[in-house]
């Protein structure tokens, strides 16, 4: 009989599929629009009348049939598949996770945003000048004239005559002064330029100048200041000794020390057997200084000082030359990661 050769071969080839895409494919063998059983009934016509109505039951009863077991079967194979989907997506929970690279600030940002900290806390606050400057401000208004030997002291990248590469942060500092009248307390960080290169000194560099003007401002409240500072960024035993020295700028005019944070101040070779390392440069504002800003010195006295960044981030930890400062080694870099 044709429909139970059908069915039985429907059934093995059905069995045999091994996705749900190759049972619907024997499916719509049997089933679909130009399938066997389709075919049969479409071939009704060529049947004795007499035959039909038994021949078109049987069909029918084959097409039910084929129907129950083709949906039976895709059930089965369904659930198969979602569990071996299951299975190959299975995670476990438990492994420890895969280590991201991740990027870290840069040892002169981080000594930055150190001192920023520092003075911030202290009521300074951050003023940014341009780093394209006029003579006047870099050099006239700080009581280094034309002919002043402390143009020398450091030579100037020119722009063009009276253009050039800010060589120190206050000039960007006797700018505010102009505007602004005391009492005025502010930090300016910056790139400065000049033209040096060597294993300390680098042709670009950060600063970080602080000045503060006001009524009844003396050298003790600059060392004041300053011991606080050097136990903020070094450690908390740390002291501060001033030196005499010259800039245009101040009078007086000091260098700044302070205790070795490595020995305590017994001696050793970062600074020298000496006890003491020389920070930064500071002093009383000069009162030429404060008459070119139109500040009154009989009525306001300020105190400035200023320190290079690299060297700072140097000594803090302990790197020998300033050119790694910019050379952008990982092996270098990677060492700051915290
Ligand atoms: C230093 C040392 C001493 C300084 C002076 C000024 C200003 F604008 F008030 F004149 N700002 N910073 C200064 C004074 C900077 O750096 C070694």
């Amino acid at each position: 009989m044709e429909t139970e050769n059908i069915e039985e071969e429907a059934q093995r080839e059905a069995e045999e599929a091994s996705s749900s895409r190759a049972l619907y494919e024997v499916k719509m063998k049997f089933l679909g629009r130009t399938g066997k059983v389709t075919a049969l009934l479409k071939g009704m016509r060529e049947i004795a009348a007499e035959h039909r109505p038994a021949f078109g039951k049987r069909v029918n009863e084959l097409r039910e049939k084929l129907e129950g077991m083709f949906s039976s079967l895709e059930e089965r194979m369904r659930r198969r598949e979602m569990e071996e989907k299951l299975a190959g997506e299975r995670i476990d929970v438990t492994m420890p996770g895969r280590r991201r690279q991740r990027g870290a600030l840069h040892p002169v940002t981080r000594t930055a945003y150190e001192l920023i900290d520092i003075f911030s806390g202290m009521g300074f606050e951050v003023f940014e000048g341009p780093e394209v400057e006029t003579d006047h401000y870099n050099f006239t208004a700080l009581n280094t004239p034309a002919d002043h030997p402390a143009r020398d002291m450091q030579d100037t990248f020119y722009i063009t005559d009276s253009i050039l590469l800010r060589t120190q942060t206050s000039a960007g500092q006797i700018r505010l002064m102009e505007k602004k009248s005391p009492p005025i307390k502010m930090l300016s960080p910056g790139r400065v330029f000049r033209s040096d290169d060597d294993a300390t000194h680098s042709p670009m560099f950060h600063q970080m100048e602080g000045l503060v003007v006001d009524r009844h401002i003396t050298l003790c409240d600059l060392k004041g200041m300053l011991d606080e500072f050097a136990r903020a960024e070094f450690s908390s035993s740390s002291k501060t000794r001033l030196r005499p020295s010259y800039f245009p700028f101040t009078e007086p005019s000091v260098e700044v020390d302070v205790s070795c944070h490595i020995c305590g101040g017994k001696g050793c070779p970062l600074c020298k057997g000496t006890g003491w390392i020389e920070v930064l440069g500071a002093g009383m504002v000069n009162r030429r200084v404060l008459e070119n800003c139109g500040v009154d010195p009989d009525a306001y006295s300020g105190f400035a000082f200023g320190m290079g960044i690299e060297r700072i981030a140097m000594l803090k930890y302990g790197i020998n030359n300033i050119k790694l400062l910019t050379e952008n080694d990982t092996r270098f870099l990677e060492q700051f990661e915290d």
